[in-house]
């Protein structure tokens, strides 16, 4: 088994308003990003020349990896291919990334480039056993799925905070940072010649309300959208999608809503045209992880039983991880514009979604709207 463990760190994924900033390279253990997308990540170097035609983008970016082996493996339509897939995965470093990471390091067939804003922390993730990595550098690495898994959740922030670019953190992180990543990456998923290539993207069943746990409140609900027109970014402007009150916990349902919906955009825009396979997923309830973190302790001890044994909704993080990976890479899993769910018996099955989370002119005004503010539009 060979592993490919990297690390491509996203300081928060997004772009500073224009003429706010002047970012220079930042530094990682004395390697410049420049040099270092340049003889490292294809994909990484086109984001960086790209934006800077645009406007700043601040990606930071380091990595250690081992070298290629060459695989024959079986493809959905049959095809033989005799390279390993390359998938980047953001917010490796724990969690349900963590575990999709190795399970598809299990397989030997997939380089893993994880996508993490703390380089020490994903190199010591990285370091299970059986693994081993080498530092050794290509350039031209192909991109042939991106999964959008990194999120932080807020329930108890009385007031917002913000991206370095002034939007809302969760909405930031979740769902713009993502909406950037993934429309620079688009070319690169494009250009790849793997049999099927993949954009995935973490959505969540609390934030579709035709759920019972979408219907514990503060339920997602976007709105009209005004909050997110006028940039989310709190001054004599709501933090807030819909443009309501602060409130953290419905601000991370409200991104998950996004993220289910950017899916389906893509899926419009993008599958017949690519090929690409666009898919959002529902891993289960993996009540054991660091999303919950800035929850109140009680809530901590309390939640992983309560899932276990009263709504019987907890999934491990070993199988939560399972279940991302057959997104990722399962030859029956080709359907593009679908959100996945499991069920009691771990057995994957297409998902019926809210309809706030399915209604295309919703996804086709969050992805307008959020085009302009991260300054693509
Ligand atoms: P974790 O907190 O364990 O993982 C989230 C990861 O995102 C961490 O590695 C974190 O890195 C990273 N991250 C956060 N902000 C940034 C940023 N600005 N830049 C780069 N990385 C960042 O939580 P989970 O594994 O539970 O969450 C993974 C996904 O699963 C999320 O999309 C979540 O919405 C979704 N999900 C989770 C469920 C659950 O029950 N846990 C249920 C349904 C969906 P760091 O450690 O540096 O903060
Ligand atoms: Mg929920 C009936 C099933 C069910 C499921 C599958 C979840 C998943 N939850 C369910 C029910 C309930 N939850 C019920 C009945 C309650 C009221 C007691 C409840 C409460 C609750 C809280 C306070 N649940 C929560 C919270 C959180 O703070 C979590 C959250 O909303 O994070 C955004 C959460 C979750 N419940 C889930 C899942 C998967 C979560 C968290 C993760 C996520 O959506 O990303």
């Amino acid at each position: 088994m060979a592993l490919q463990a990297g690390a491509l760190l996203p300081s928060a994924f997004s772009i500073p308003e224009e003429g706010k900033s002047t970012l220079k390279d930042p530094i990682f253990l004395g390697i410049s990003f420049s040099d270092y997308v340049r003889t490292e990540c294809s994909f990484a170097l086109r984001i960086k020349k790209e934006t800077n035609q645009r406007k700043l983008f601040h990606v930071r970016a380091q990595s250690v990896e081992t070298t290629t082996q060459a695989v024959k493996q079986a493809t959905s339509d049959g095809k033989k291919t005799h390279r390993k897939g390359s998938v980047v995965i953001t917010g490796a470093s724990s969690g349900l990334g963590l575990a999709t990471a190795k399970a598809l390091a299990e397989t030997g067939k997939w380089d893993i480039i994880m996508a993490c804003r703390d380089f020490l922390k994903a190199e010591r993730a990285a370091k299970w056993p059986a693994l081993p990595r080498s530092t050794t550098q290509r350039s031209g690495r192909p991109l042939d799925v991106l999964v959008c898994n990194a999120a932080v959740y807020l329930p108890t922030a009385k007031e917002p905070t913000f991206t370095a670019e002034g939007f809302e953190l969760s909405v930031g992180t979740n769902h713009l940072g993502h909406f950037l990543l993934s429309r620079l990456l688009l070319d690169d998923l494009k250009q790849s010649d793997y049999p099927s290539k993949r954009l995935v993207i973490v959505g969540s069943i609390t934030g579709n309300t035709n759920t019972l746990a979408g219907n514990v409140p503060p339920k997602a609900n976007l709105g009209d959208m005004r909050g997110l027109a006028g940039g989310l970014n709190g001054l004599n402007r709501s933090a807030m999608v819909d443009g309501g009150e602060f409130d953290g916990a419905k601000a991370y349902k409200d991104s998950k809503v996004c993220n289910m919906l950017t899916m389906q955009e893509f899926h419009r825009c993008y599958h017949e045209e690519t090929g690409i396979t666009f898919a959002s997923l529902y891993p289960g309830c993996i009540a054991t992880t660091g999303l919950f973190r800035e929850h109140i302790p009680l809530f901590r001890i309390l939640f992983p039983p309560f899932q276990k044994y009263i709504t019987k909704g907890f999934v491990s993080e070993e199988e939560s991880g399972k279940r991302l990976a057959q997104v990722v890479s399962e030859p029956s899993l080709t359907k593009s514009g679908v959100h996945w769910s499991w069920n009691k018996d771990s057995a994957s099955f297409q998902n019926r979604v809210s309809q706030e989370a399915s209604d295309s002119e919703k996804a086709r005004k969050v992805w307008e709207l959020s085009e302009k503010l991260v300054g693509l539009a």
